[in-house]
């Protein structure tokens, strides 16, 4: 037996590679030059501290239900926020990785629209906040597969919705440390907008090597509750994977200012191959979908021709970015 131990511990998880922690910007709030300058140069906003604490753990509370719910973890004391998100070892076998429990109950809304949550973005805008939902609900379990990479796969949102111009917001909800994984970005790619993604035959975007950034560009840190780290479309970014016994629950989300060129969020009135409307608060919008045009699936995947009306049906949820009357991007929320 004492052999098998040993022989677990060899192949345990990789370490992640070496990060040095994120810049704050916290110092910037207030001075919107300064923080489109730190935008380009740095790629990204982090600041520690600033989201309220209570509507942060509010929200938590929501994924600890479900966790709850799908008996992976078990309570301990009677305040929802400080159950434990230990992982108890049962099976996995039915577990929503992409949290669909939590999507459907769209806890984002009630979040945003907390005061104090509000009242952060629209300080740090200068305007009042649009949040594109397009949410992913993180309460990652601990890896299965311990041999394998750290690095979940490192990439660029950019790629995936050109022309929606929104920023990566990515909210730990608990402390995530190095052993929960997390986010770990690169500094100072971002300003020449370069889509560093190898482009496989299809026109979709596959993951990027490691090798093909400097080894000093990678930045991570301990994230708190309370903390936020904003993202330009064009920084290089992946998950870490989580080696350790508990949860890791994040949540990402994408933000802009109401000044900006915000989408149109809404439902498909009708589709064909080159052409959509799309019916929101305001109305029916008809556009015409190119073959440049990024009409893609819930994987990123881009689709074509008879591939869009077989995904797309009159009633789906839709977020479409668009130039005058020509649709750029054509998304679903999730
Ligand atoms: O949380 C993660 O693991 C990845 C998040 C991400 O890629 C994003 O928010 O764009
Ligand atoms: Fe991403």
């Amino acid at each position: 037996m004492a052999e098998v131990a040993d022989v677990e511990r060899i192949v345990s998880p990789k370490a992640a590679p070496s990060a040095r922690e994120l810049k704050t910007h916290n110092h910037l709030i207030g001075n919107l030059a300064a923080l489109d300058e730190a935008w380009e140069q740095d790629g990204y906003w982090f600041f520690r501290d600033v989201l309220d604490k209570d509507a942060v753990g509010r929200l938590r509370a929501t994924f600890v239900e479900e966790l709850e719910l799908q008996g992976v973890i078990d309570p301990v004391g009677t305040a929802p926020t400080d159950r434990s998100v230990r992982y108890n070892g049962a099976s996995l076998a039915n577990y929503p990785f992409r949290m669909e429990p939590l999507v459907v109950r769209q806890p984002w809304r009630a979040f945003v629209a907390e005061k104090p949550i509000n009242d952060f973005f629209t300080r740090l805008f200068g305007d009042e906040p649009f949040w594109v939902p397009a949410v992913e609900y993180r309460a990652t379990p601990p890896s299965q597969d311990p041999a394998r990479s750290r690095l979940d796969g490192i990439h660029q949102d950019g790629p995936y919705s050109p022309g929606i111009p929104f920023r990566i917001c990515w909210i730990p909800l608990a402390e995530i440390d190095e052993d929960i994984g997390g986010l770990m970005c690169a500094e100072g790619l971002a300003a020449d907008k370069n889509n560093f993604h190898p482009q496989d035959d299809d026109g979709s975007n596959s993951m990027i090597p490691v090798e093909k950034f400097p080894a000093d560009c990678w930045r991570r840190t301990t994230y708190q509750a309370g903390d936020v780290l904003l993202m330009n479309l064009w920084t290089p970014h992946t998950g870490l994977s989580n080696v350790s016994d508990r949860f890791r629950l994040s949540l990402d989300h994408r933000v802009m200012a109401k000044r900006d060129k915000c989408p149109i969020v809404g439902e498909v009135e009708s589709i064909a191959p080159d052409r959509v409307e799309v019916r929101d608060g305001s109305g029916v919008t008809p556009l015409r979908i190119e073959p440049d045009t990024y009409v893609r699936n819930h994987m990123g995947e881009k689709l074509s021709g008879e591939q869009i009306v077989d995904y797309y049906k009159p009633g789906s949820p839709v977020i479409i970015a668009h130039d005058d009357d020509l649709a750029t991007v054509v998304r679903p929320p999730h």
